[in-house]
This record gives structure tokens, C-alpha cells and sequence, in this order.
């Protein structure tokens, strides 16, 4: 049997983030996919690749989870960018229309060249109507610095308590990834169950940003829950696949290397 996973995202035009990496992973693993798209972003080569940004219609995008969910029967979704309130409105009601099994939610916080004003009612609205939905979040240092109110994650500690204070917001389990911003020589992601911390480590490759990783991670994670997987096997998969990933990565045009997804052997 072919499982199936669902993702709600952006599309970024140089391929490197968003919808184009989702998928991606999704094959890698084994399971077929398919999206509803957020909103479009076109990095402007001409103004330093700075974020050019357009929404969705809310009805198209209320349009396109309605067509893929009555294609098929799918219980595993993964949230990506929603980038404006009347996004999270149209992505929240969509949620609401049937059960999940797995929601995995990687709360894409700020896309530069918005509105200050404007992100700010949209970090609100994710954390007031997505969150609560969610049953896996998987935010990066900035994004769990800011939904956690803490200033710095200095320790595997505060990792820990930054994925406790989210659960309580919501999802049963958070995988905090500390990534390139946490200091010392790994990088490190710590799962928080519910009950206990579980912490994934890999020697930093670099001291580079690389595109991609986060949604490769959350995509990851959430094709090997779609499988049926229990969460601590998703995170290590989906470690491996990112780790494999940024070992093998793209060089561009772009300010950033990107992941390169297919670079997964198991
Ligand atoms: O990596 C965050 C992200 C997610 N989705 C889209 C993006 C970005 C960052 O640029 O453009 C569509």
C-alpha cells in the first residue's frame, strides 16, 4: 500500500525552500503526495534575492484542500508558510473539515520584505488558530525563540524547555531544532514527546546556512509518520535525510547552498 502525505506550504521559486522541497522527501521515503499552495515567493536577484511575496486567495486555497481531500482519504499533513492572517483563516477552517492523524506544523514565522505590522497578525493568528491544531511542531531557533518568550537557547536545557513551553501551546510533540544559531560544534534538534526529551546530534557541516533544511525535516518527518512510523523513528530518519542532505548540498546563484534531498540512502 502507497501512504500518502499532504502539505500546505509556499512555493519558492528557486526550488530551495517551501512546496518544491516538500515533495521531495515525500518520494524519498516512499510515500506519494500532493499540496495546496500558500502564497508564491520570488527571491529578486536584481534587490539582494530579497523576498517578493504574493498570497493566495483565501477560496483558492480553500478550493484546493477541498479538491485533495475528497480525492482521497489522507490523514497526515504538513503546514508550511502561511504568510498572512486570511491564510491561516482559509488553512485553519481546511483543517477543521475532517480528523488528522498527524498535523505537523513548522511554524515559518517571518518572510522578510513583509510588513512588520503585518507579520506580527501573523504570527498571532498561527499561534492562536494553527498551533492548538497542530500535534508536531517543528520550529527552528528564531521561531522557537519567540513562541517560547525565551531571549536565547544556550543549552541542550533550554532546547528542552523551549519544546515544553510549546507543547503546552498545542502539539503533543516539538522538535526544536537548534541548528547553525546554537552555539558549539552540533547540531542538535531535541524531541519532546509529551513526557520525555530525546536528543538528535550531528557534527555541524560548516558554519553555513543552508536552505531547505527545516522544511526538509518537517517533510521528512512527516512521510515517515504518514508510514505509520512512531515519532522518535520519524525525527531519526528525518535527521538522516537532512544530515545526508546539506553533506551533499546544491551550490546556486542564490546567498545559500540548498539541500539536496535525493543525497538520502537509508
Ligand atoms: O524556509 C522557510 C520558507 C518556507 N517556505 C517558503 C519560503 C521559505 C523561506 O524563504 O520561501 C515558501
Amino acid at each position: 500500500m502507497v501512504h500518502f502525505a499532504y502539505t500546505i506550504a509556499g512555493s519558492e521559486a528557486t526550488g530551495g525552500a517551501g512546496f518544491q522541497v516538500d515533495l521531495k522527501p515525500f518520494q524519498q521515503l516512499g510515500v506519494d503526495g500532493s499540496g495546496a499552495l500558500t502564497g508564491l515567493v520570488s527571491f529578486d536577484p536584481k534587490n539582494n534575492w530579497g523576498h517578493r511575496f504574493v498570497p493566495v486567495d483565501p477560496q483558492v486555497i480553500r478550493d484546493q484542500i477541498e479538491a485533495a481531500l475528497n480525492s482521497q482519504d489522507i490523514d497526515t499533513v504538513k503546514i508550511g508558510m502561511l504568510g498572512h492572517p486570511a491564510t491561516i483563516d482559509a488553512v485553519a477552517d481546511g483543517l477543521a473539515s475532517q480528523d488528522w492523524k498527524n498535523i505537523v506544523l513548522d511554524p515559518v514565522l517571518i518572510c522578510k520584505g513583509q510588513e512588520p505590522g503585518a507579520a506580527l497578525d501573523t504570527d498571532t493568528a498561527l499561534r492562536e488558530k494553527i498551533l492548538p491544531l497542530a500535534t508536531v511542531a517543528t520550529p527552528n531557533y528564531f521561531e522557537a525563540c519567540t513562541l517560547s518568550g525565551m531571549d536565547k537557547l544556550e543549552t541542550v536545557e533550554d532546547l528542552t524547555e523551549a519544546d515544553r513551553r510549546l507543547s503546552e501551546q498545542g502539539p503533543q510533540c516539538v522538535v526544536v531544532r537548534g541548528g547553525i544559531d546554537f552555539p558549539g560544534p552540533d547540531a542538535i534538534d531535541v524531541l519532546w514527546d509529551g513526557e520525555k526529551a530525546t536528543v538528535y546530534s550531528e557534527p555541524k557541516i560548516g558554519e553555513e546556512r543552508v536552505s531547505g533544511a527545516g522544511c526538509t525535516l518537517a517533510a521528512a518527518i512527516t512521510a515517515e509518520l504518514a508510514k505509520g512510523a512512531d515519532i522518535h523513528d520519524a525525527v531519526k530518519v528525518a535527521k538522516a535525510v537532512v544530515t545526508q542532505g546539506i553533506n551533499a548540498r546544491i551550490s546556486a546563484h542564490t546567498p545559500f547552498d540548498t539541500v539536496w534531498q535525493g543525497a538520502y540512502q537509508g
